[in-house]
Parts: C-alpha cells; sequence; structure tokens
C-alpha cells in the first residue's frame, strides 16, 4: 500500500511549503536519508558482507570500534558533505570537527553514525542519531567552539532505527513523525504521523546492574517502581533494558515509558554515560515534540550550555509525569 502514502521528501517539501520556509531543510535532510538508507544495507547484510566483528581501533572515547561503526561514519561523513549544506561536522567517532570545504553551507551536523553497537554481533536493533545546529555568523566552522549550542538552538533532529524494519523519525521543530523504509522502492514512507508520548506509563528502562552506584533519588524512583502496586505508585511497573538508546527512546515515543542513563558515583568522574550534543540533545528534542520531558534530573537537557564537544550528561526522558516525579525526588534530595 505505499502509494498511499506520502514519502519523507513529499512530507519535508509540504512543510517547506506549509512554513514559508526555504529549501533549507529539504536540502538538509537529504544527505542524511540517502546515509541511512546505505547503512540500513550494510547493517541487514551482517555476516554476509563480513560488517560483523570489531575493527581493530579505539575512538576517541576510549571504546572498541566495530568494523560498522567506522563504516557507518565513512558513510555519513561522504555522503553529507555533498549536499552543501554543512559547513562541519562532529561525529562521536572522530577526536575533532570534520571541515566540509569548498561550499557556503550554513549548518553544522552532529552525530552517532551507529548508536548501540555493542548490540550488532547479537543482532539486535541499532539506530543512527543526528542532530543539525546553525553556523553562528562569523564562526569558524574549523573550531569546536561553533559547535558548543544548548540543544533548544537545535533546527533539526533525529534517529535512524535498524530494526526488524529501518525506520526515521524526525523533528523540524513542528512536532515528530515517523518514516518506514520500503526496500523495494527505496523511500521512505509516512509510517508514523505526529508521534506523541503518554504522559504516564508502567514501564521504565534502566541498566539495573548500576544499582549500587546510584545516587538516592534515582534508587527511591526505581524503588518505587519495583513495589508495584502495594507500593507508593499504586500500579505494577514493567522493565526493558536493550543497551541502544535508539530503540529505548522509539519504544517511548511509540507507547510511553521513561529512560534513564544517571550520572552515578561510577561514572561521574566522566560525567556520565551518555553524550550531550550527539545523543543527549538530539533525543530530548524528539521527546519534548512529542510532548515528553528530557532532564538531567536538576534541568532542562536542552537547556545546557555545552563546554566541550563529547561531554557527558545525566539522561531522563519520556513520559512527562515520570520525569516530573525524578525531578522532585532530585529537588527534594538536594534540599530544594
Ligand atoms: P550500557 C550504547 O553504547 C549507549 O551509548 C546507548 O545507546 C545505550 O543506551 C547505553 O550506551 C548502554 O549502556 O551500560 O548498557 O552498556
Amino acid at each position: 500500500m505505499s502509494y498511499r502514502r506520502i514519502t519523507l521528501t513529499h512530507y519535508l517539501l509540504q512543510e517547506q511549503r506549509r512554513l514559508g520556509r526555504s529549501g533549507a531543510f529539504t536540502a538538509l535532510m537529504h544527505d542524511i536519508i540517502t546515509a541511512c538508507k546505505m547503512i540500513s544495507h550494510e547493517v541487514n547484510r551482517g555476516a554476509m558482507a563480513g560488517n560483523l566483528g570489531t575493527a581493530g581501533s579505539e575512538n576517541v572515547q576510549g571504546e572498541e570500534q566495530k568494523t560498522l561503526d567506522v563504516l557507518a561514519n565513512d558513510i555519513f561523513l561522504h555522503m553529507n558533505a555533498l549536499g552543501g549544506s554543512y559547513a562541519a561536522m562532529a561525529s562521536e567517532e572522530l577526536d575533532d570537527v570534520h571541515v566540509v570545504h569548498g561550499n557556503d553551507g550554513r549548518y553544522l551536523l552532529l552525530f552517532d553514525p551507529l548508536d548501540g553497537s555493542s548490540n550488532i554481533d547479537v543482532d539486535i536493533s541499532v539506530g543512527t542519531i543526528f542532530s543539525v545546529l546553525r553556523l553562528p555568523e562569523n564562526a569558524n566552522p574549523g573550531h569546536k567552539g561553533a559547535f558548543l549550542q544548548a540543544g533548544m538552538q537545535q533546527v533539526c533532529a533525529g534517529y535512524a532505527l535498524y530494526g526488524p524494519s529501518t525506520m526515521l523519525v524526525m523533528t523540524t521543530g513542528n512536532g515528530v513523525n515517523g518514516f518506514t523504509l520500503d526496500r523495494d522502492v527505496g523511500m521512505f514512507f509516512l509510517t508514523h504521523p505526529n508521534m506523541t508520548v503518554p504522559a504516564d506509563t508502567k514501564e521504565f528502562a534502566i541498566n539495573a546492574s548500576r544499582a549500587r552506584f546510584w545516587e538516592p533519588p534515582v534508587k527511591r524512583y526505581v524503588e518505587e517502581c519495583q513495589a508495584g502496586k502495594e507500593g507508593p505508585r499504586g500500579k505494577d511497573f514493567n522493565m526493558r533494558w536493550v543497551a541502544s538508546m535508539v530503540a529505548e527512546v522509539h519504544r517511548i515515543l511509540v507507547r510511553g515509558g521513561v529512560f534513564l542513563y544517571p550520572v552515578d558515583a561510577e561514572n561521574r568522574k566522566k560525567g556520565g554515560k551518555l553524550r550531550l550534543m550527539y545523543e543527549a540533545n538530539p533525543m530530548a528534542f524528539l521527546i519534548e515534540q512529542a510532548g515528553g520531558a528530557a532532564s538531567t534530573g536538576r534541568e532542562r537537557i536542552m537547556a545546557v550550555e555545552p563546554g566541550d564537544l563529547h561531554q557527558r550528561v545525566a539522561v531522563m526522558l519520556g513520559s512527562k509525569n515520570e520525569v516530573e516525579r525524578l525531578v522532585s525526588h532530585h529537588r527534594e534530595f538536594d534540599g530544594g
């Protein structure tokens, strides 16, 4: 039934006309869409293309790189340099910024080319996360300072999810829409219009093996959920942990939930686990645009003023009432 749906490109053109915008968003997204289709193809070929296993190298985070981490990064850098929209790019896999020469691009692209890649070899969903900022006036795109903008400055953000189907979910600040790749046609089609996060949920996601490191407000929140209907929440909860943020956020956008990766006693020295600029901020933009909330526990994620390209941050995002409960617990603990 694809022929009765609209393609992602049609959607962008419609938004462009509806909002009286220039062709900027359509151009911004064109190369991202192509890159995500190419990565989807490589991910889906898996072992048949020799794409499993490690690349024998480490990234700037000191993490072992998978073969597909390197391939996905190369695809994103190459494809997104072609359209002329981006003056420079920043990747989880690169220490410094990557300048795009020979164009007058007015935007900056930040991305995690293959989030959750520890799941590749066991065939669990992984994804690509992207965020777009404007190049500030008179800024040097070759300097990371041009990228250090709070999440509220994003003009576009989204992810591709390489799961049983490949989906691309994005926002340009007017709600969240999900598109599914029809491989036979080679196009993304609108399948999940106006995605919204229910304010309440019965599902939380956290790496429970870290419980001994958690701050008291996080421990309190999780124990309340675990206490079920006999406890203070008066209802039973379920728990999920995929170890792939894209898959967790997608589940929350489809059926609600709350995802936590707090700063804890073990990761505090690094500032947490998840990266602000190309994981937390784009996902926070999507969740807020879908009516949810995204906090560090102590402040709105998209209000955090970045000090470094690869800085990490606490993440608590999803159903609004759950995030507000977490913020309340932190405020009480801090004596606010
Ligand atoms: P843990 C993947 O490496 C990632 O950055 C997120 O996608 C995911 O939510 C988290 O880290 C998984 O962390 O502690 O389960 O390895």
